[in-house]
């Protein structure tokens, strides 16, 4: 049988910072999660309002095999610019990164077992596993939270049918009377919730979900709030006192580029791709990221933006003509703006 120090040897020899084990038994967080699926609270995100909402608690839905889930934390948390996207979205993938790490680790193990990789995208709850094998507790802006790490990693699953030791005790909930993220959320997104901690996610209102996710353009009233972010939203982590003191890592060192609003707004289907195909940018798709663009330039209008902003006026998406609209309505509203007067 493993010791802990041959778990930490081998999650270190596969590029895993932090490593737990939780058993393959339901979460008992998952009546939480139907319910906040049912007040809406999902949003426009029908991965998780769909069929599979029922099979998300437990993960012998995925293998029928599992007795245990290894849960591994990899940190991202690399020296970024600051800008226009947050933080995990400059590098490399994390979904390809992730996997080929943990397949690695899964080789190590004892041959012979069944066994399912698991990075984001399958039906799992994530959070409430990692909690559950002791890698931190979920923080009032619902991250899960490391005591000495913080919350800038992204999580990934082994299922295996193997039986391995699990975690005896989970991390306290090391939010005392804190509510800095609370506070700084700019839309509010962060809501009282009857509860265990009395605080829970509205995806309706987080710029996260209306720069990543959401396939139709954000209420007004809402998206003036949004500031310049283009694409993830990082506000309520950056206030964490528990990310004060977060490691650094160059695994996930920028790549994504280019960050310039104007520029960024002229790009071609094709220059879309070769610039941001291998980073999580890729999801918002060339649409969702012209209309996020537009967002931003109408939230901080200059001059200089009229010409990008009439070229996403023409634009044959309707979102990205609406959101351009609005904007160039913004910049012509502050008459030392007009775009009467940008003409030379
Ligand atoms: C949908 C989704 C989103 C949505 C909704 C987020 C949310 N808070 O629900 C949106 C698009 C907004 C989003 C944003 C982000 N996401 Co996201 N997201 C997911 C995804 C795919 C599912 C999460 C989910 O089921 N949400 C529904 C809620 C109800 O569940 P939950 O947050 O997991 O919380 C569970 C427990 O923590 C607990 N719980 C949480 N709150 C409460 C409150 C009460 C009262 C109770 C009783 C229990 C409880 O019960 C919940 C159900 O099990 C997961 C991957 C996965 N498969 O799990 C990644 C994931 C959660 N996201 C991740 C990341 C990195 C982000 C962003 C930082 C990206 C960014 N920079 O913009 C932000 C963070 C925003 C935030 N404050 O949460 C990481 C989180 C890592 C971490 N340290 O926590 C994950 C795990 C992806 C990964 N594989 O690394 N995300
Ligand atoms: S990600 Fe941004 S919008 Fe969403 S809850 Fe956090 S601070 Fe608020
Ligand atoms: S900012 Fe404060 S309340 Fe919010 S998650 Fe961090 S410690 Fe908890």
């Amino acid at each position: 049988m493993w010791t802990e120090s041959d778990w930490r040897e081998a999650a270190a020899r596969c590029g895993i910072d932090l490593i737990g084990v939780t058993t393959a038994e339901p979460l008992a967080e998952h009546a939480y999660y139907l319910d906040w699926v049912s007040r809406g609270l999902a949003a426009g995100m029908t991965y998780l309002t769909d069929h599979r909402a029922n099979k998300r608690g437990d993960v012998r839905e995925i293998l029928p095999s599992a007795k245990s889930v290894i849960v591994a934390a990899v940190l991202y948390n690399a020296p970024v610019p600051g800008g226009p996207f947050s933080r995990y979205a400059w590098g490399p993938d994390y979904h390809d990164v992730l996997r080929e790490r943990l397949e690695r680790l899964a080789k190590e193990l004892p041959a012979g077992h069944d066994y399912r990789v698991c990075v984001d995208t399958v039906p799992v709850l994530e959070r409430a596993l990692a909690r559950r094998a002791g890698l931190g507790w979920i923080g009032k802006n619902t991250c899960l939270i490391h005591q000495g790490a913080g919350s800038w990693f992204f999580l990934g699953e082994i299922l295996t049918s193997l039986e391995l030791p699990a975690n005896p005790r989970e991390a306290p909930d090391r939010c005392g009377s804190c509510t800095r993220c609370i506070e700084a959320c700019p839309t509010s997104a962060i809501v009282p919730t009857k509860g265990a901690h009395g605080w829970e996610l509205d995806a309706r209102l987080c710029i996260s979900y209306h720069t990543i996710e959401a396939r139709t353009p954000a209420p007004p009233g809402l998206r003036e709030h949004f500031g310049s972010l283009v694409f993830g939203c990082d506000i309520c982590q950056d206030v964490c006192p528990w990310n004060r003191r977060a490691p650094i890592t160059m695994d996930f060192a920028p790549v994504a580029g280019p960050t310039d609003l104007e520029e960024m707004a002229m790009l071609t289907a094709e220059e879309f791709r070769a610039a941001y195909r291998h980073t999580p940018i890729w999801r918002a798709k060339h649409r969702g990221f012209l209309r996020n663009v537009a967002i931003a330039m109408g939230n901080a209008p200059r001059a200089s933006y009229g010409p990008a902003l009439e070229h996403l006026a023409a634009s044959p998406d309707p979102d990205v003509r609406e959101m351009a609209g609005w904007a160039l309505s913004r910049l012509n509203s502050d008459d030392r703006l007009s775009l009467g007067r940008l003409t030379p």
